[in-house]
């Protein structure tokens, strides 16, 4: 809209017409009526000044009901009209669409991390391809930042201990600013990185000539690696329900707990899981899983949610997974 404006960032994803479009929505109906509200002020200072000194004010009689309606009526259609709008435009922005391509964002004192899809890792820079909706799964491995793309109009919490996504659509190759936006230590400001905007066959070219990790990515054991090294195999068997759950499959299903409730298995409720079993206790199952609280960093909860995200229900088609288990049968603890 502005191109090179110091003042206006660029609009280079699907969401920043629309959330500018709104927001000018918003300022010109705010100056159209502040210019009239100084206007109309004028003209009365004129029009009724004290012109004798003995002249007094007179008292409105006549049309008090029409004018009380106008003038409620007309500024609660306005407000009525920036909220639905407004409302739109949050919906759109906070749910990603069901194709979207997962990345995992990780706030730390004073750097963004990012995980690809094909798990190549990079530090405050983020290649993504151009038109392919993208989802982020974020989180903070110490105090609260704030993942922001101004270009995109893009700005989510990034919270410690647990997860909150956002998604973007970009829509013109380049180079953007990421920013943390909000004040997070002494180095707060220089927790900036860098969004490359790609082609689609330039990013896959840039994805296979990095290698397995990327330049500043370091390695993390994968979730399947953990998920032995952890001995979390001991008690979840693909085979067996006897002494834990099967993990096959409950990943999006519905999960029914000790004392009825049921919650639907997300990302959150896996990492709350594992980070603090005793929470939430599966139904028919004793609370016999220890916490792995302190023996996890944030990239490895990650890496056995993605794993345990990936274990399809055996046999069964995975769609069926979604279907409310009853209690699991436990061998020798039911009759
Ligand atoms: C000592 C046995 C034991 C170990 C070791 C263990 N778990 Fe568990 N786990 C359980 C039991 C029992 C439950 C069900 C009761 C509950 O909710 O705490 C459970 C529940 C879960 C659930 C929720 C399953 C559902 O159906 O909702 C997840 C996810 C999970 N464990 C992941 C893990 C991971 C990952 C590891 C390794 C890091 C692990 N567990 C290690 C015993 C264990
Ligand atoms: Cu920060």
């Amino acid at each position: 809209m502005f191109p090179n404006s110091p003042v206006f960032p660029p609009q280079a994803s699907t969401l920043s017409h629309k959330v500018d479009a709104l927001f000018f929505f918003m300022l010109g109906g705010a100056i159209f009526f502040s210019l009239l509200i100084v206007a109309v002020l004028v003209f009365f200072l004129v029009k009724y000044r004290r012109r004798h000194p003995d002249e007094s004010g007179r008292v409105l009689t006549g049309h008090a009901t029409l004018l009380e309606i106008t003038w409620t009526g007309i500024p609660f259609v306005l407000l009525m009209v920036c909220f639905f709008w407004g409302a739109h435009v949050f919906f759109g922005a906070s749910r990603p669409p069901a194709d979207a391509a997962q990345y995992y964002v990780y706030g730390k004192q004073w750097m963004w991390k990012v995980e690809h899809p094909d798990g190549k890792r990079e530090i405050n820079a983020f290649h993504v391809p151009v038109g392919v909706p993208i989802k982020l799964t974020m989180t903070s491995e110490d105090v609260i930042h704030d993942f922001a793309v101004p270009a995109f109009r893009l700005k989510m919490d990034v919270l410690p201990g647990r997860y909150t996504t956002a998604w973007f659509k970009a829509t013109a190759v380049g180079q953007y600013h990421i920013f943390c936006d909000q004040y997070c230590g002494v180095e707060h400001s220089k927790m900036v990185g860098t969004i490359y905007v790609m082609e689609p066959q330039d990013y896959r070219a840039w994805v296979a000539g990095q290698g397995a990790f990327g330049p500043a990515g370091g390695t993390v054991a994968s979730g399947a690696e953990l998920f032995v090294s952890k001995a979390c195999t001991t008690c979840h068997r693909p085979d067996s329900s006897a002494r834990a759950p099967i993990l096959q499959g409950v990943f999006g299903s519905k999960v029914a707990l000790l004392g009825g409730q049921t919650v639907t298995a997300d990302e959150n409720y896996i990492r709350e899981s594992i980070l603090n079993p005793q929470a939430k206790i599966v139904q028919g199952y004793q609370p016999i899983m220890p916490t792995f609280k302190d023996q996890l960093s944030e990239e490895e909860v990650i890496q056995l949610i993605k794993y345990i995200k990936d274990l399809k229900p055996e046999g069964a088609a995975a769609g069926s997974a979604t279907a409310a288990p009853e209690a699991p049968a436990v061998p020798g603890s039911k009759s």
